[in-house]
């Protein structure tokens, strides 16, 4: 690839090794090919500076730029978080429209493209993660960079009835068409956005699969993320998830691990334990569900919304099943590490993830990953992760309907040997092939052919 590749997420892993697939993925790639990292700083600053801080820590560059108080609350909790976010996780009635947040999110944009614009030569590719940066490579335009743009949304692509809830809407449509290469998680995504281009701009696909708005020529693709699965397949054999849970002898474990967040199904899911408590027959064996809900974006209401109904849900569960030694339901708020985290999830019998919207779902190939080929556990699925596409062995639910995840867990918990081997294995050759080296370089691959046929080029 010629010039450099100049990554910008919203966080730069700083101070000791990476930790988490696609942060170590992202490293290696510029390990081994060289180039930028370029992200916001960990803490705010008074007057946020106008150049980059460098961070002499690796063989490439990491650069941050600074956030002030009022950025970090009008263009990342604001703007991106209380509008986007739920915006692309269809909670619309979620979406905290301030004047402020906007003027914020434009401002970050605005400033990075200025950074950017210094230090950014010709021939260099920017690979630009995540709905923080959707009119970043717009703003690069606007100041005449030439450099390949391409894009990676992590998160779901918004439908067409999604954005008429932009006051901006318009401005959306041109901002993704700067980019050269649009990576989505998911093939369902890629026609979202193909919509979205349809129905509301000029849009039209071209012959040679890119497609047009107005004067811009870009492609979209899904590249499904993956995990790194021969690392998490290891890491969870060097631990033991039952002893590290004091787990009795004959209980069942149901494990669910999710970011504190709507969109992740949490309430619906604690429900349906519930129900299958409910109809759970004394001489089954006793199931307990541990869900693993770490807080995030606190200072956002409806993070504090979710985790108060959580509490309530899972104290009126463990009152109505609760026994002297037995408490079914165990709901921590903690990030646990990896080391952990892998030998529980190899221990769980039954995997739930069961979004209500989700780009991806890391989650739930790390349970696949985890689990021991001869005898594996069973992944119940929602059919609203972007992971349910490729993961269609998992027993699929919908994360709407409670009744319906609570015959999943009673299918599961009695699933045969040999049904659950079958399933593993169709899950796993999936999970271990389209891993995360694989998404890297099949992405890597589809940006250095798309940049010199999709650079800017007026249409007459
Ligand atoms: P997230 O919404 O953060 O990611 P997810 O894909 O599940 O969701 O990744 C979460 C990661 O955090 C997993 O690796 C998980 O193991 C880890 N994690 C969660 N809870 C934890 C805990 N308590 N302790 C330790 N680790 C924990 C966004 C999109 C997803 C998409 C990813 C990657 O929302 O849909 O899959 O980006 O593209």
């Amino acid at each position: 690839m010629s010039g450099r590749l100049i990554v910008v997420s919203n966080r730069v892993p700083l101070g000791g090794p990476p930790q988490g697939g696609l942060v170590v993925a992202l490293h290696e790639c510029l390990e081994e090919i060289g180039g930028l990292w370029v992200g916001a700083a960990g803490d705010t600053a008074e007057a946020p500076s106008q150049t980059f801080t460098e961070h002499d820590e690796a063989s490439y560059r990491k650069l941050t730029f600074e956030l002030s108080q009022e950025d970090y609350a009008n263009y990342y909790l604001g703007y991106a978080n209380a509008v986007l976010w739920p915006l692309c996780h269809r909670r619309g009635d979620l979406i905290d429209l301030q004047p402020e947040y906007h003027a914020g999110y434009m401002a970050v944009n605005e400033r990075l493209a200025g950074m950017l614009a210094e230090i950014v030569e010709p021939d260099d590719r920017i690979w630009i993660h995540d709905y923080h940066f959707f009119p970043l490579a717009h703003c690069l335009r606007a100041r005449g960079v030439k450099a390949s743009l391409g894009f990676f949304l992590h998160i779901p692509f918004p439908t067409r009835t999604d954005l008429d809830a932009l006051p901006n809407r318009d401005d959306f449509l041109d901002w993704i068409a700067a980019f050269d290469l649009v990576g989505l998680q998911t093939q369902a995504d890629v026609a979202s956005c193909l919509e979205v281009y349809r129905a509301m701009g000029e849009g039209e696909m071209l012959l040679d699969g890119t497609l047009r708005h107005g004067k811009r020529r870009f492609a979209v693709q899904s590249f499904p993320i993956g995990i790194d699965a021969q690392g998490f397949a290891e890491t969870a054999v060097r631990g033991n998830g039952r002893e590290i849970l004091n787990l009795r002898p004959a209980e069942k474990l149901l494990i669910g691990i999710d970011r504190l967040d709507y969109s992740k199904g949490l309430p619906n899911r604690m429900r349906a334990v519930g129900q299958y408590l409910d109809e759970r027959s004394e001489n089954d064996p006793r199931a307990t569900f541990l869900q693993i809900a770490p807080p995030t974006r606190e200072g956002v209401e409806a993070y504090d919304d979710i985790r108060a109904e959580l509490e309530r849900i899972s104290g009126q569960e463990n009152g109505k099943h609760s026994d002297l030694d037995w408490t079914p339901i165990r709901y921590i708020h903690q990030m646990v590490p990896r080391e952990s985290l892998a030998p529980i999830l190899r221990a769980a019998n039954v995997g739930l993830v069961t979004p209500m919207a989700d780009g991806m779902n890391l989650v739930a190939k790390e349970f696949v990953a985890a689990q021991d080929a001869g005898d594996p556990g069973v992944l119940i699925l929602s059919r609203f992760a972007g992971a349910a596409e490729q993961l269609s062995e998992a027993l699929i639910v919908n994360p709407f309907d409670m009744a319906e995840m609570a015959d999943a867990i009673r299918r599961a918990l009695a699933m045969p040997q040999t049904e659950r081997r079958q399933r593993h294995e169709a899950l796993a050759s999936s999970v271990f092939s389209e891993n995360i080296g694989h998404w890297t370089q099949t992405y890597l691959d589809a940006f250095r052919r798309a940049a010199p046929s999709v650079t800017p080029m007026p249409l007459s």
